[in-house]
């Protein structure tokens, strides 16, 4: 099998030197590529009894469930299925949105299906045009729905929000001011006249994004009698915003005027955390996109450039699950990397985006996971990546895998989404 002496001779020729291993203390951010350790990757067609897995039913039957358990018990968390008394309520209809070319929607999840229990909002715009049934483009936001947009008929979220002036959020609350705060992400209009509809969720409907012990957000929901917080494989933060995406899409199976075969799943940086862990566990997203994610998403744990896992184990110890702190400062005992989270989502269609200034998420090692994880796709008839070569800025490659390295800081900007955009029209209508 050529893959293991390909992926070491690969990490050989980019790893000049060797890094102290783990120390007592803990090791400075890492933005020298010659400082970049040297480093072997579990091989995702090699078994961990050793098997070398040579058939897409060796993949389905024993690796690919191998791999999802390891991703589960170690680094995200297990997560709860669907609530069974969970139900949807379709609190806006306007059809005519943004000067009537929309369609928007909002739709209350009710986990419970009691509407003063706990819920998360959707909001959807979709063309006002389309005849049938339209792909749908899924990302969770992270200041409120009504921040994509300055839309007034969007409800204003009344829920806990992350301290940001500048956005509009005061003591923790969104005012006013923080409608269409975050417009410059969301590709809106672009969007709706290519044909595709686009919704939303603020992730903090689903947890708030601080460390309480789990005791706020979805978690609660599910905990046994007694329980208090969940066990060390139990889902943490990004689990759960992951586990929302996937209710959002039961819910599309609902309505006849969204295509819930065709959902492309998006986020950026931890919400793009979030839709990789999202596309891994739910087949039922069709696409899905990475922008920006870094450490804990489309970037290699081991070669511990930019954020590290003890940095962001540290910083937000409420995202991964409590068992991935035994691998602060001890990345070559993690079981997995994050070349094969991106393999869990074979043979679907993956896309991973780097920006050139975004060094903390190592765009290198977002662009080597993506080339990793290329066999599996390839065992499964697809072309993956298609180079071994990472590009210059501003020069998307791949195939059922793609990447770009965007010339410019972390954020989403428009020349992401017109790439995701050629992206799904050309892989769910060949266009
Ligand atoms: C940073 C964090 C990153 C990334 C980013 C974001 O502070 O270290 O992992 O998720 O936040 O979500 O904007």
């Amino acid at each position: 099998m050529a893959t293991a002496p390909r992926i070491i001779a690969t990490f050989l020729l980019l790893s000049v030197c060797t890094f102290p291993a783990a120390s007592a203390q803990r090791a400075e951010t890492n933005y020298d590529e010659s400082k970049v350790p040297s480093y072997t990757l579990p091989d995702p067609l090699i078994a961990e009894d050793g098997q070398v897995i040579d058939t897409a039913s060796l993949w389905w039957e024993k690796r690919r469930p191998e791999i999802l358990e390891l991703f589960e018990r170690e680094v995200y968390g297990r997560s709860p299925g669907r609530p069974e008394s969970m139900e949807f309520q379709v609190t806006s209809v306007d059809d005519q949105a943004l000067e009537s070319t929309a369609i928007r929607k909002e739709v209350s999840v009710l986990f419970t299906g009691e509407p003063d229990g706990p819920k998360m909002d959707v909001l959807i715009y979709q063309p006002a045009a389309a005849e049938g049934p339209v792909p749908v483009f899924l990302g969770l936001n992270f200041f409120g729905n009504h921040t994509i947009r300055d839309d007034p008929g969007i409800t204003l979220s009344q829920q806990w929000m992350r301290p940001n002036r500048e956005l509009g959020i005061v003591d923790n609350r969104a005012t006013e001011a923080s409608r269409g705060a975050n417009a410059s992400r969301w590709a809106v209009e672009d969007i709706l006249a290519a044909g595709y509809a686009l919704a939303t969720i603020y992730c903090g409907d689903l947890d708030p994004d601080f460390d309480d012990g789990f005791q706020n957000g979805v978690h609660p929901l599910f905990y046994r009698p007694g329980q208090q917080r969940p066990d060390p494989d139990q889902w943490g933060t990004i689990a759960a915003w992951a586990w929302g995406l996937s209710r959002a899409v039961d819910y599309f199976e609902t309505d006849p005027q969204l295509d819930a075969e065709r959902v492309a799943v998006m986020g950026h940086s931890r919400l793009g955390k979030t839709a990789l862990w999202a596309g891994a566990v739910d087949p039922r997203f069709a696409i899905v996109i990475s922008n920006n994610s870094g450490c804990g998403g489309a970037a290699l744990s081991r070669r511990r450039f930019g954020e590290t896992v003890a940095r962001i184990n540290t910083s937000f110890p409420h995202w991964f699950c409590e068992n991935f702190k035994k691998y602060n400062d001890n990345e070559d005992q993690l079981p997995v990397d994050q070349h094969q989270l991106i393999a869990l989502i074979a043979p679907r269609p993956v896309y991973v985006a780097s920006a050139s200034e975004d060094r903390w998420a190592d765009p290198r090692g977002e662009f080597l996971a993506a080339l990793h994880a290329e066999p599996v796709y390839q065992l499964l008839g697809k072309p993956g990546l298609g180079t071994d070569q990472m590009p210059p800025v501003n020069t998307p490659v791949g195939h059922t895998i793609g990447y770009h390295l965007r010339e410019g800081r972390h954020a989403v900007e428009s020349y992401d989404w017109q790439q995701y955009l050629n992206f799904a029209n050309k892989h769910f209508f060949g266009k």
